[in-house]
C-alpha cells in the first residue's frame, strides 16, 4: 500500500498553538475578574483532559468547589467563549507562526499529488482563523477533509475524527500518515490503523509516543536538520519531506506485516495437534 494521505492534527503541529491558548485563556480569567492565572506546567497537565472547554470545567469543580454546579457551567461556557474571541484576535494580529517545515512538506505534497486533510479535536472556526492567519486566505481549500470537534464530537485519544477522515476520503488507514503532537493524538491516530509520526513541543514532550514510528523535535528545514528523539534506524533524512513520510510509511506497514505474521505462528504454536483419523 503506497502514502496516499497525510492527516495533520492542528494544535501543537501545524503551529505552537497552546501558548496562544493559554494565553488567551489567562486574559479570559482577567475579563472575567477572576484572579486565577494558569502557568505552563500547570497547562501541560490540564492538556491530559480532552477539551478546551472539558478541563476548564474540571479545574472550576476543584477550584471553586463551593459553587453551585450549573453556575460553573455557565462560568466555563462564559470563560471558555472569551478565550476563543482572544485566541482568534491574536491569530489575526499575526501572533503566531507555523511550525518549522510545516509550510514546506504541504506546498510539496501538494504539488507530488499526495492528499491532504486535517484530524483536530478543536473547534472549526479555530481551524479555519489559523489556517487564514499563517498560510493565508484559501488556504483551506488545500485540505480534502477537515474533521474538527463539529464532526466528531469524541475527543482524542478516541479515534474517532481519524476515522471520520478516512471514511471522507475512503482510503484504508494504511494508506495514509498522520502526524501528531501529543499522545492523545498518536493513540486516536493507531486506533484507527494509520502510521503516525510526531514532532512534540514543550508541552506533550513527557507523553507516551511508543505506538509513533517517529518522533521528532519538528519537520526541519534544509538549513536546520529536526533533532530526532527516537526514529527508524535505516534511511533518515536530514528534514521531513515526501521521500522521507514515504520512506517511514514503508518501514511501518513491513513491520506491521511482521507482526501480523509472528502473531499468526504463536497463535498456531499454541493450538492443539489435529486429530489424526483411525
Ligand atoms: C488540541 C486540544 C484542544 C486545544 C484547545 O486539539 O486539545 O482542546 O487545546 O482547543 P488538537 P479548544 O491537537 O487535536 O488539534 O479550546 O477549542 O478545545
Ligand atoms: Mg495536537
Amino acid at each position: 500500500m503506497v502514502l496516499k494521505a497525510l492527516i495533520f492534527d492542528v494544535d501543537g503541529t501545524l503551529a505552537e498553538t497552546e501558548t496562544l491558548h493559554l494565553k488567551a485563556m489567562n486574559a479570559s480569567f482577567a475579563a472575567e475578574g477572576l484572579k486565577i492565572r494558569w502557568h505552563a506546567a500547570l497547562y501541560r497537565q490540564l492538556l491530559q483532559i480532552p477539551g478546551g472547554r472539558n478541563r476548564l470545567r474540571r479545574f472550576l469543580g476543584e477550584t471553586l468547589s463551593a459553587r453551585d454546579p450549573g453556575a460553573l457551567d455557565r462560568l466555563a461556557g462564559e470563560l471558555h467563549a472569551g478565550k476563543d474571541r482572544t485566541y482568534r484576535r491574536l491569530l489575526a494580529s499575526g501572533a503566531l507562526d507555523l511550525r518549522p517545515g510545516v509550510r514546506r512538506l504541504i506546498g510539496e505534497a501538494r504539488s507530488v499529488g499526495v492528499r491532504l486533510a486535517i484530524a483536530t479535536a478543536t473547534s472549526r472556526s479555530n481551524v479555519e482563523a489559523l489556517l487564514r492567519n499563517t498560510f493565508g486566505a484559501g488556504a483551506l481549500d488545500w485540505f480534502e477533509v477537515v474533521c474538527t470537534v463539529e464532526d466528531a464530537p469524541t475527543r482524542k485519544p478516541a479515534p474517532d475524527a481519524y476515522l471520520e477522515v478516512l471514511s471522507r476520503l475512503d482510503l484504508p488507514g494504511d494508506a495514509c500518515l498522520a502526524l501528531e503532537d501529543s499522545g492523545a493524538g498518536v493513540g486516536a491516530a493507531a486506533a484507527a490503523g494509520i502510521p503516525v509520526v510526531v514532532t512534540q513541543n514543550q508541552f506533550t514532550e513527557d507523553d507516551a509516543f511508543d505506538d509513533a514510528i517517529a518522533v521528532l523535535s519538528d519537520l526541519g528545514d534544509p538549513d536546520r536538520p529536526y533533532e530526532a528523539i527516537r526514529v527508524p534506524p535505516t534511511g533518515r533524512y536530514p528534514h521531513v519531506d515526501v521521500a522521507q513520510l514515504r520512506h517511514w510509511h514503508m518501514l511501518a506497514l513491513q513491520d506491521r506485516a511482521a507482526r501480523t505474521a509472528e502473531h499468526a505462528v504463536s497463535a498456531d504454536t499454541r493450538a492443539p495437534a489435529p486429530r489424526l483419523a483411525g
